[in-house]
């Protein structure tokens, strides 16, 4: 056999190679075999290149990536689709569609969850592909559409020009191999098929197209200049004689019932198909019927796609492990049979806190059912308590840190559970981050990649660390040429004289952050008294709640605390507000004002009250701290010396007021 009998051998094997593995899904040869042909036939073609025809199966894969997609203006606008999420609304269209049309014929089809693409040939050549964009322009992607093997390079006596549109997808097995080789090379992985088609139809170089294993259903002929039809069905079934690849079931129902049930068999269908599907598409078979409904701005009159709720699946409950953020939050998560839900395979699932588990009565050896929320986040629906093993026990979250050991605590009215420890590793790289952060200690320099670096080499693992790092440390990090590493000493050295707001805020306190760290930098004046302040005096300052004030003490009693203070104050870090600090003599203290007073009203009494931390109350209590009674002073008076609350005139108020801090 000649090069070119041997050429024209190889063309058509590996065509019939193709069609068997797209459309038959059923592969006479391996993926190895397959490529072992392609590789003798670019060899032969690169021998000789005039045997090379347009529709060779070696044109499918381009050449270098291109720089961009150039702009591709549909000539027949890609419509969308009004949705509908109900039987009742399926009827209703077909209410309104009997408005125009006595007696509609429907097809049925079911709606691949792809992207859309327009292909258009020129006499029976494949010549240019898009996707569809806003529905009027997309991007010129033919290169890699030439690259979706069944996608036809040539049609036979097709003359004149033809467009046609389709859905771009790829199925479970393709995204389960792909997503396999971007977790060994360390890629984010897809979540699900539609994202990877669209990602991978959108690549600027055609050949990792190539290697994405796309797939296409037509669905539409959109123009064709030598061949016009009556209906839907017949571009469907002419589509199909000309080698495209469409939506493998289409049936037509006169009845809007039996459009019902087929979307319910469809529906049904889903567990078992190879490729995603949202939904099915109910369409007026006859295009006249088409063109007397006509479209909306948005969609066709004489469509419209049923969405099937989020596919629900059972599986088994194996284990709930707790992971902690960076927040140093406890997130319980469920481990679970590995099952397919909605395109891609799920083994977890958050169960986001404790009252989620024990509302649902979650518990591990549990069957539960799991659905796709947005067809993207895996979600546990319930448990299946017909199904739970005789020793299920309810699950208890764990009292301690699983990373570092540190008690954990649930702050009232806060559904979550946080890890204590100042220095959790889990919660570390969070810390530090926020520490060098712009509103902190804003360390030029010190940012995500530069941290993990530092925690990495073991050279941090505390902030107090950061101000013992030397030059000769950084230049052993990747990318830290001296010049740099010179650069972020001095960034760290400048940190050291920041306003006491920032460190307040650079501690990384809950609940504290840089309006109350300025609150309590200007009440306070030094970290030494901001650290000893009592909680009466720190709910006396401006924005500081209980909450916070717990959270302060709380920080404050951990040992590593402590510790990391203690190293800040001698590594020179400043301690000390440039902000003269606010007199809170009164903090804590509840006064009430009774009777005239000569020289300030109510009002002025009660602000200068205030302003020392105190606060005023309209009658006396037993939490009353002071009385200040003025002239003709009545029942509250009365009521004081009852409780035997301390009662002031107004020359001690005047003192209280005036005496030195
Ligand atoms: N995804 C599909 C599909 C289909 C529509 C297009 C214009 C008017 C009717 O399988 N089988 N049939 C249609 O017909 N549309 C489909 O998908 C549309 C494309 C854009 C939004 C939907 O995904």
């Amino acid at each position: 056999m000649d090069a070119k009998e041997r050429a024209a051998h190889l063309r058509e094997r590996l065509s019939y190679y193709a069609k068997l593995y797209y459309e038959k899904d059923a592969p006479e040869i391996s993926d190895y075999e397959y490529d072992l042909l392609m590789q003798e036939l670019r060899r032969i073609e690169s021998e000789h290149p005039e045997l090379i025809t347009p529709d060779s199966p070696t044109m499918r894969v381009g050449g270098a990536p291109v720089e961009g997609f150039e702009q591709y203006r549909h000539d027949v606008p890609l419509q969308s689709l009004n949705d509908v999420f109900s039987f009742e609304e399926v009827e209703a269209f077909d209410r309104r569609v009997r408005e125009t049309i006595e007696d509609p014929a429907y097809v049925v089809e079911l709606k691949i969850d792809g992207l859309s693409v327009a292909l258009e040939y020129q006499d029976g050549q494949f010549v240019r592909g898009a996707t569809r964009g806003n529905g009027e322009v997309g991007e010129d992607v033919t290169l890699n559409l030439r690259t979706v093997r069944s996608i036809p390079l040539t049609l036979e006596n097709v003359p004149g020009r033809l467009v046609v549109r389709g859905e771009v997808f790829m199925d479970h097995h393709a995204l389960e191999v792909l997503n396999e080789r971007r977790e060994e090379e360390g890629q984010p992985l897809f979540a699900n098929c539609r994202n990877a088609a669209a990602g991978s139809l959108r690549q600027l170089d055609s050949r990792i197209t190539a290697s994405r294993a796309l797939d296409i259903f037509c669905f539409n002929v959109q123009s064709a200049t030598d061949v016009s039809f009556t209906s839907h069905r017949e571009s469907l079934d002419w589509l199909k004689e000309h080698g495209f690849k469409v939506s493998p079931t289409y049936q037509i129902f006169h009845d809007i019932a039996d459009v019902c049930k087929e979307i319910r068999r469809l529906g049904e269908l889903r567990g078992e198909l190879s490729f995603d599907i949202d939904g099915a598409v109910v369409k007026v078979d006859s295009l006249a019927d088409r063109e007397r409904l006509g479209a909306t701005t948005k969609a066709p009159r004489w469509a419209v796609a049923y969405k099937y709720p989020p596919e629900e699946k059972a599986t088994l409950l194996r284990d709930i492990v707790v992971s902690v953020g960076r927040m140093g939050t406890l997130t319980p998560n469920a481990v679970l049979e590995p099952v397919r839900v909605s395109g891609s395979l799920v083994s977890r699932a958050s169960l986001h806190n404790e009252a989620y588990i024990k509302e649902k009565d979650i518990r591990i050896g549990d069957t539960v059912i799991i659905r796709k929320a947005g067809d993207i986040i895996p979600e546990i629906v319930c448990a299946v308590p017909e199904l739970r093993p005789e020793n299920a026990v309810p699950y208890v979250m764990p009292e301690r840190c699983p990373v570092c050991g540190a008690p954990v605590s649930r702050l009232e009215g806060e559904a979550a559970l946080r890890c204590t420890g100042a220095e959790c590793p889990a919660q570390l790289l969070r810390n530090l981050e926020h520490f060098a952060s712009r509103p902190a200690m804003d360390i030029e320099g010190l940012g995500e990649a530069v941290v993990e670096q530092l925690v990495k080499e073991g050279l941090v693992s505390s902030c107090a660390d950061i101000y013992d790092l030397k030059v000769e440390d950084l230049e052993k990090l990747d990318r830290f040429a001296r010049k740099s590493a010179e650069n972020l000493i001095r960034a760290i050295d400048e940190s050291r004289h920041r306003e006491l707001s920032r460190l307040i805020c650079a501690f990384g306190i809950r609940q504290v952050g840089e309006r109350a760290a300025r609150s309590l930098a200007r009440t306070f004046g030094s970290l030494d008294r901001f650290m000893a302040a009592t909680r009466e005096e720190l709910l006396a300052v401006e924005d500081i709640g209980e909450i916070t004030a717990d959270c302060i003490l709380e920080w404050f009693a951990q040992e590593q605390s402590q510790d990391i203070i203690e190293r800040l104050r001698a590594a020179g870090v400043n301690f000390e507000s440039n902000e003269a600090p606010q007199d809170l003599r009164f903090a804590g203290m509840t006064f009430v004002l009774t009777g005239s007073l000569t020289r300030f009203t109510r009002d002025e009494a009660g602000a200068e009250i205030e302003k020392r931390g105190g606060k005023v109350s309209g009658s006396v209590s037993k939490k009353t701290s002071i009385v200040v009674a003025g002239e003709n002073a009545g029942s509250k008076l009365d009521k004081a010396n009852t409780l035997g609350i301390r009662v002031i005139g107004e020359d001690e108020f005047l003192d209280l007021l005036q005496a030195e801090v």
